[in-house]
């Protein structure tokens, strides 16, 4: 809607957000965490059209978040550990089935948890790959040892289909705009620690109330 060209963004800056998402008392602030994924629907828009189907659904959980943040208890959505403890606290959360909560921030945020461990492990396969692997591959390894486990037949078979259109390797870590090879090699080196903490802490947390199974 802005003609304003965008400036051509790289990569590390999306990845160093999650650095920005932890307090130092090993709290998820909720706004740094959208932001980071905000940023990586960016970049995934920027490979091609066949990919709007998984970034629609990712910006409709975004604007979730947001209308939870905005919303009058907005400050008690402020790290997700406040988040999970007034819903909780509330009854606000679907425990069984999907009733008069479905758009819970718990849920709606275990989605993108979920997501984020298919990042951590794409990501760590794209660190340690060579010239001669294949960006496909290792985006399909790394989503059927994680999100593919929680979705039906159907959106795996799609998820799968668009997959097999990602650029090449060399054009791949292009796209990321981060610099060479050996740039981007590092650049994630550099990122990955904090993106596997805040997934690691996420994970205790949802562990620790029984909600990683919410519907
Ligand atoms: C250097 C690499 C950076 C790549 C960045 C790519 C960012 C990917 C963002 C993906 C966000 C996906 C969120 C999916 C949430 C989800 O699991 N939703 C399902 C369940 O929701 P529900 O409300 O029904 O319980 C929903 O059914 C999902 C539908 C859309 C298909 C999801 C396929 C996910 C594939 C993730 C891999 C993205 C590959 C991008 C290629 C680089």
């Amino acid at each position: 809607s802005d003609s304003v060209p965008e400036e051509k963004f790289s990569l590390k800056e999306v990845l160093i957000t999650f650095q920005s998402c932890l307090t130092d008392n090993q709290e998820i602030v909720t706004d740094s965490y959208v932001n980071g994924w905000r940023g990586l629907v960016r970049f995934m828009n920027s490979l091609g059209s066949i990919f709007s189907f998984i970034s629609k659904d990712a910006v409709n959980k975004i604007q979730i978040m947001v209308t939870h943040r905005n919303g009058e208890n907005g400050d008690k959505y402020e790290t997700l550990q406040s988040m999970v403890k007034y819903e909780l606290d509330n009854n606000l959360v679907d425990l069984q089935r999907r009733a008069e909560h479905p758009e819970s921030g718990c849920r709606t945020l275990l989605r993108l948890h979920r997501a984020l461990r298919w990042l951590e492990l794409f990501l760590e396969k794209l660190r340690t790959s060579t010239e001669d692997s294949k960006t496909s591959v290792m985006c399909t390894d790394a989503y059927n040892d994680s999100l593919a486990q929680h979705h039906a037949w159907i959106i795996r078979k799609a998820a799968t289909m668009a997959f097999c259109v990602l650029p090449g390797r060399a054009a791949f870590f292009q796209t990321m705009n981060v610099g060479s090879t050996e740039q981007v090699v590092a650049m994630l080196g550099e990122a990955m620690p904090f993106i596997s903490k805040v997934y690691e802490i996420t994970e205790e947390l949802y562990k620790q109330h029984n909600l990683l199974e919410l519907p």
